[in-house]
This record gives structure tokens, sequence and C-alpha cells, in this order.
């Protein structure tokens, strides 16, 4: 008696979301680059089990990986390849063409001056190609763009939006096809739920469709908070995605617990710090955190609902301590978004998310 009862408690330690979600579903995490480079063996271990696909969450960044015009930082970057590889877990590229977190040589020439609508295509057109060129046949898909859409669906006024107008989104989606013609390629963007910049993304992808371009899925990152989106706004964005006629990616999924002085995901806006602002430093109240599991597991049950269209779901980060909430849009503060806590344990609401993969 003894012995069956050990065996079912440590056959129930086993389920992961992986395995519940089979056949629905992929599971991802965002890696970081100490976890690329094993810092932290428990880390890498919950990596390995609990998630089906990764993706990087700097190393690949065009920043990161090429800060100059003719220099590449190709380490992290192919330590994170062969990790997935190794462990079996489908590998996403993020991201290609993206206006922040690039570095400033992309858009100038030797005067400081900005540089043609020529020479910028072709600086892409190289990056690219190296980049898709050196992992083709390892990464599954490419988010090919990143954030190109304002909320109220107005192109960003991004440098190459500037120098090559709206064509650069083409441009960007026939280098990468033409890099690895069987990767698949992602429009990837926040806050995909404001009606405004989804219509914009749907149209842009229905356009690009009509014209030939391959496009697999949208990615909508869903970095939430604990009153935005509303679950109506993220229903009605995934049925938007889902008549244009391509997938729908989870790709950088955290639900923040604090309070936000800003909904969205852009880098560059910051707060000041308080101790308002910073309201759970011992802890989350009991009431909060059933709050937080409530929505956790509503969303969850939407894009379970539409698992047909839904391909992967992403969690942006591994551990609360890890997460990049901890600093924005301020910074220093304490946040509680991801599946496991501060001490590397999966957190309950995981095992509720099990429950309902199953049905
Ligand atoms: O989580 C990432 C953080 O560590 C970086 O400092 C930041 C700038 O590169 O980017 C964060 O990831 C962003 C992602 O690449 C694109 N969507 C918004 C994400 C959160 O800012």
């Amino acid at each position: 008696m003894a012995i069956v009862l050990l065996t079912s408690v440590h056959t129930m330690a086993q389920k992961t979301l992986v395995t519940a979600t089979k056949g629905k579903f992929l599971i991802g995490v965002a890696v970081n680059a100490q976890q690329v480079n094993g810092v932290n063996p428990i880390e890498t271990e919950l990596i390995v089990k609990e998630f089906s696909a990764i993706v990087a969450e700097n190393c690949m960044k065009p920043q990161t990986i090429h800060p100059e015009e003719n220099k590449y930082n190709w380490n992290d970057a192919d330590k994170f390849v062969a990790f997935g590889e190794k462990n079996k877990q489908i590998v996403t590229g993020h991201c290609l063409i993206w206006h922040s977190q690039i570095g400033r040589w992309f858009f100038i020439d030797a005067d400081g001056k900005d540089v043609t609508p020529e020479v910028l295509k072709e600086r892409m057109r190289q990056h690219i190609t190296a980049v898709v060129g050196r992992y083709k046949g390892r990464v599954k898909g490419w988010d090919v763009i990143n954030e190109v859409f304002e909320d109220d669906g107005t192109y960003r006024d991004s440098k190459f939006y500037q120098i090559l107008g709206k064509d650069y989104v083409k441009f960007a989606f026939q280098f990468a096809h033409e890099a690895d013609p069987n990767a698949e390629l992602y429009y990837n963007d926040y806050n995909v739920e404001k009606p405004a910049k989804c219509d914009a993304i749907v149209e842009l992808v229905k356009g690009l469709r009509a014209e030939g371009y391959r496009i697999d899925a949208v990615g909508s990152q869903a970095h939430m908070h604990m009153n935005s989106p509303t679950f109506d706004e993220t229903e009605t964005s995934l049925k938007k995605i889902k008549a244009a006629g391509v997938k729908v990616l989870i790709t950088e999924w955290d639900i923040s617990i604090l309070p936000s002085p800003y909904e969205g995901a852009n880098i560059s806006v910051n707060f000041k710090y308080s101790k308002e602002m910073d309201p759970y430093r011992e802890g989350v109240p009991d009431s909060i955190q059933q709050k937080w599991n409530k929505r956790m597991l509503d969303m969850f049950g939407l894009f379970l609902k539409y698992n047909e269209v839904v391909d992967r779901v992403t969690i942006w980060g591994l551990t609360d301590n890890t997460t990049w909430l901890n600093n924005f849009p301020i910074r220093g503060r304490k946040d509680y978004p991801m599946l496991f806590d501060r001490n590397n344990q999966r957190k309950p609401v995981v095992d509720e998310m099990i429950k309902m993969s199953k049905i």
C-alpha cells in the first residue's frame, strides 16, 4: 500500500504543462544569457523539464548579435540554439528587425547622417541573411519584425519607417524567407488586444499574404496587468487574428501583480520609484494572490479554448527572480508574474493550469 502511494505521489510530481497541453500547443519560456550559459543548474533543469519551446530573451537581438557593421556576436546565440536541440525543444528566433535594441550604426553613415533607403535596405538584407542563414533548419520560426505599430494603429515613427516607409516590413519578410525558406515567419507586438492596433496588424498580415509573402503567425506578446487587457478584448483579438488566416502565438506572456502607471512594453518608458507602487516587498496578500491566480487561469483557459489556432504559449521568463518586470516600468520593484517563485518552486497555479488543459 505504502509503495503504491509513493508511486502515485511521484507520478503527480512529474506532471507538467508540456504533457498536459500536448496536441494543443507548445509551452515555451524565454531564457536569459545566464541560463543559456548554465550558470544555475536548478534553473536549467526547470527549463528542460517544464517547457517544450524556448526563445532567447535577449541574445539574438540586433544590438547584441550585430553590434557593429561587420561584427557579429554569435557566442550566446549559438549556445542557445544548441541548448534547444540538445533538449529537443522547439527553438524560436527573437527578433530580426526591431526599432529598439539595435545599434545606432545601422541607420547612419560615416558622417553620422541618416543612410539612404538603399543602404538601409542592404543592411537589413545582410543582417537578416547572416542571422537566419546561420541557424537555417535549426530555428523553427522567427519573430521577423517586432512592434511596428503604435497602440492607435498608426505606424511607429521608427528609423526604419522614416527611411524606408512601410515597405521595410515587406523587405524583412522577404529577406527572412530567402535565408531559410522552411522557417516560419512571425509578426510580433505588444498590446495586440487594443482594437485599433489589432486591426492594423490584421490589415498588414492580409496585405502581405495577398502579395505572396510568407507569414505564419501573429505573435501576441501578452504582457498583461491585473485589470488590462480585459478578457473580452483578449478574446476579440484572438478571433480577429484567426479570421486573418494565420496562427496565433502567445509569445511573451506574463501578468504583473503590481500597480502600473503604464500599459505597454515600450522599454524606453520609465517611471520614478515609490513605495506605494511597490506594495508586496514582504509578500503578496492572499486575496491579491487569488486574484492573480484567477486571472492567469481565465487567460490560460482562453488560450486553450482557441488551441486550434494558438500554436504556442511562451512565458516571458522563468522565475520571479529573473523577470524583466522587476525593473519595468519602474526600476527595483518586486513583482510576481512568473510560474516559478523566487525559490525556484513551481506555483500552485501551474497544477490548476494542468488540470484545465486535460478537459
Ligand atoms: O525582457 C527583455 C529585457 O531583459 C531587455 O532588457 C529588454 C530590452 O532588450 O527586452 C526585454 O524583452 C522585450 C522583448 O524583447 C520584446 N517585447 C517586450 C519585452 C519586454 O520589454
